[in-house]
């Protein structure tokens, strides 16, 4: 065998090392020794940025790695051609770059690309530098050295190479990893959070300084309210905010145009402002200022200096700063996001401390409450024909405390007596002052709900709980709480404050559920006011549970929700009610809210009626509204259309009747109230015959129910169904 076959050998015999650089070091030694070289290199061709990359030239490891792009310089001029190169054929300024690169001026010198197996495409240029031509031809001799070296070489430099390239990669990406975890837990403060970015980023790039800028585009600055690395002033920690035009210097270059700089020497580039310098005693020697982008636009700008034992920023520094800016890019958008919305919370917060001061319930009235002395209702009081309505607003206050302690809630619970007094005041001022949905609804839907919790023993028999009994009570009169007197789908149109707020919650299904949810807010506001929590002595998992109860509850008064869970509900009527199923307790509970909510049905006659009046007193002023608005309203809303009659039996045995069924189902003992339901049904029956025979004469759809002739021959059936 030769011996440089034997030599060869031995070479890909030892091949055996992890890293690429003592590769080389073997092969550039083989390469050295064969050819009798004073040096020799290689340079690694990165097909995706055609970048060449050397690492080490002879026996010596650079200190930092080169990458050259190919096209533009002396090293690549193999790779362009796709041949040997020789010293002879290059220009002199390609010769004073290899000079630079070595240190010295070859005598000779030859590039000989090096193909990868099977493909026309280089995989490496192997360079041999200075070597000794004793014979005619004694170069192809050299380069047949070569490329046999590399048949049999090349495939294993290639693969540490890419597995170096690979856990490179790997480390880089975790280390953004830890960095962005680092960075989304110092969100809530912005100038937290862009110091640890600042820190961050001169970790990764190892450099001396870093500033960051934000766009402030209102005034077309590039503000850096913290600068890190300057030291701050002994007693000024809070500097003051530095801030430059939007296209001064290299940050507004980069502000501008949205690339990145790679300034391997500050005072050679004609962006770079010495001012600074010159004040602080700081020398830059180079940058990387890279933009902060989100999707659409500069957001700010990050400008590293002085590389840290380096010449300058690398193209790795580059990549990962870029990546890097993404993270910082999302952590600040947040950042922003996350204080606007606390300040709006605040705001908000700050408001409804405002609201409550003005709806201030004075000690005085607390007291007056607590001592004044109602004469005790007598026992038609908790009759289901009973009408609430029939007392003197003023007095309901105290109503509610007298039905709260009738049912021994005040007790069970511990609620202090001034608490609870407050509580309902502030509840009641809650009310505005529309036709119906005023405070005296809310009373009146509170009643019922005594009136259930009495008749139908719904606590004693243990068909729900006394916190659910409670709750319950507390839901009905809050439940219309701040109610304008509109629907959701006017607020929606009208583009209103209320139908806005709550959007982020729930889901589009929920997009009726709004005006619930702000009449639960409410409720909240004013158990929040100092002094009125009547739960405050609620252990802490009771506490959750009547809030949720009371959130639900509230809800459960939509129209919308009850149709939702209408099925639910008529399926529990038929396999029957389990009360130790919590499901089953709030499905009860739901249809036991709505039940109160139309209770006005169950009472008389002229109750009904004069309910149909309020109701479209309200209706009508908001039909009235849409018209002003340039919209048309529905039926029901429009005072020159609806037919009240026909309406509310239409809303009687679509939505009430069926309702009251379930319950009697459910309870035998509320079958009169289905029964009054029948009777009041017949009364708008025969009102809708009578409609329809004046209809041409009317002027207003109001006027029927103000019709004598009416309320004679109502009266009449009335009466005739009395001995039934
Ligand atoms: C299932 C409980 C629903 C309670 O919610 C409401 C909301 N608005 C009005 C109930 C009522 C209500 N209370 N009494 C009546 C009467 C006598 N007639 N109503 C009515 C509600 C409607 C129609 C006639 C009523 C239903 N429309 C109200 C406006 O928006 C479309 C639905
Ligand atoms: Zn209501």
């Amino acid at each position: 065998m030769a011996q440089g076959e034997t030599n060869l050998l031995r070479l890909c015999s030892t091949l055996n090392d992890k890293s690429s650089a003592e590769l080389q070091i073997k092969v550039n030694n083989y390469l050295i020794q064969e050819t009798g070289s004073q040096l020799a290199f290689l340079a690694a061709v990165l097909s995706e940025t055609e970048e060449l990359l050397i690492q080490v030239l002879g026996d010596k490891v650079l200190e930092e790695e080169k990458r050259f792009t190919a096209k533009d310089h002396a090293v690549g001029i193999p790779l362009v051609k796709n041949t040997v190169v020789h010293l002879h054929e290059l220009e002199e300024s390609d010769k004073e770059e290899i000079r630079t690169l070595l240190d010295f001026m070859p005598e000779t010198f030859v590039a000989v690309p090096i193909n990868h197996a099977n493909v026309e495409q280089v995989a490496i240029i192997a360079y041999i530098v200075n070597f000794v031509e004793e014979a005619e031809g004694s170069v192809f001799r050299f380069i047949a050295t070569i490329r046999e070296c590399f048949e049999h070489t090349l495939g294993i430099i290639l693969n540490t190479l890419a597995y170096e390239e690979e856990r490179r990669l790997r480390i880089q990406c975790q280390s953004l990893l830890t960095v962005a975890r680092n960075l989304f837990t110092h969100l809530s403060d912005i100038s937290d959070l862009l110091r640890e970015i600042m820190m961050e980023a001169r970790k990764l790039t190892q450099a001396e300084r870093c500033s960051l800028f934000l766009l402030d585009e209102e005034r077309d600055e590039l503000v850096a309210e913290v600068f890190d690395g300057i030291p701050a002033e002994p007693g000024n920690e809070n500097a003051p905010e530095v801030r430059i035009a939007k296209t001064q210097g290299i940050a507004g270059h980069v502000a501008m145009t949205g690339e990145l700089l790679n300034i391997h020497d500050a005072y050679a580039h004609p962006l770079f402002y010495k001012g600074i310098d010159e004040n602080t005693g700081f020398k830059t020697r180079n940058i990387l200022c890279i933009p902060i982008k989100n999707e659409k636009q500069v957001i700010g700008v990050a400008q590293l200096c002085n590389k840290i034992n380096g010449v300058h920023f690398t193209s790795f520094d580059e990549e990962i700063a870029l990546a890097f800016s993404v993270y910082c890019a999302i952590s600040i958008a947040h950042s922003l996001m996350l204080k606007k919305v606390q300040d709006a919370q605040s705001r908000s917060k700050l408001s409804n401390e405002l609201m409550m001061y003005h709806m201030k319930v004075s000690n005085e009235d607390t007291k007056k409450l607590i001592s004044n002395m109602l004469p005790v209702p007598g026992p038609e009081f908790a009759d289901f024909k009973f009408s609430p309505r029939s007392l003197k607003e003023s007095n309901t206050a105290q109503t509610v405390l007298y039905m709260l302690d009738d049912l021994g809630l005040v007790q069970r619970w511990r609620i202090k007596r001034e608490t609870l007094a407050r509580f309902i005041l502030y509840v009641q001022r809650g009310y505005r002052d529309p036709p119906y949905h005023n405070w005296m609804h809310a009373f009146s839907v509170a009643h019922f709900a005594y009136l259930l919790l009495k008749n139908l023993h719904l606590m004693e028999k243990g068909h729900i709980t006394e916190l659910e009994g409670l709750v319950f009570i507390v839901a009905c009169m809050c439940h219309d709480l701040d109610h304008r007197g509109t629907t959701n789908s006017f607020q929606l149109a009208s583009d209103s404050v209320l139908a806005g707020l709550y959007s982020s919650e729930g889901s589009v299904m929920e997009l009726t559920m709004r005006s619930q949810r702000h009449h639960f807010s409410q409720a909240m506001c004013i158990l929040n006011t100092e002094g009125c929590n009547i739960f405050e002595s609620l252990q802490q998992a009771e506490y959750k549970k009547c809030l949720d109860l009371l959130r639900h509850l509230i809800l459960a008064t939509d129209l919308a929700q009850h149709l939702r869970i209408f099925n639910e509900q008529k399926k529990l009527t038929e396999d029957g009610y389990d009360s130790s199923n919590e499901h089953h307790r709030g499905l009860l509970l739901s249809l036991l809210m709505t039940c109160c909510d139309l209770s006005d049905q169950t009472k008389t006659w002229s109750i009904s009626k004069k309910i149909a009046e309020l109701i479209y007193m309200e209706f009508f002023s908001q039909g009235d509204l849409e018209k002003a608005m340039g919209n048309r309203p529905s039926e029901m809303m429009d005072r020159e259309k609806a037919c009240i009659p026909f309406l509310q039996l239409q809303f009687l045995n679509d939505i009430v009747h069926p309702l009251f069924t379930f319950l009697a189902e459910l309870f035998p003992e509320a079958e009169c109230l289905v029964d009054a339901l029948k009777i009041n049904k017949r009364c708008w029956e025969t009102a809708w015959e009578l409609y329809s025979k004046r209809l041409r004469k009317e002027s207003s759809s109001m006027a029927i129910l103000e019709d004598e002739q009416l309320e004679i021959e109502v009266i009449n059936y009335i009466q005739a169904n009395e001995v039934v």
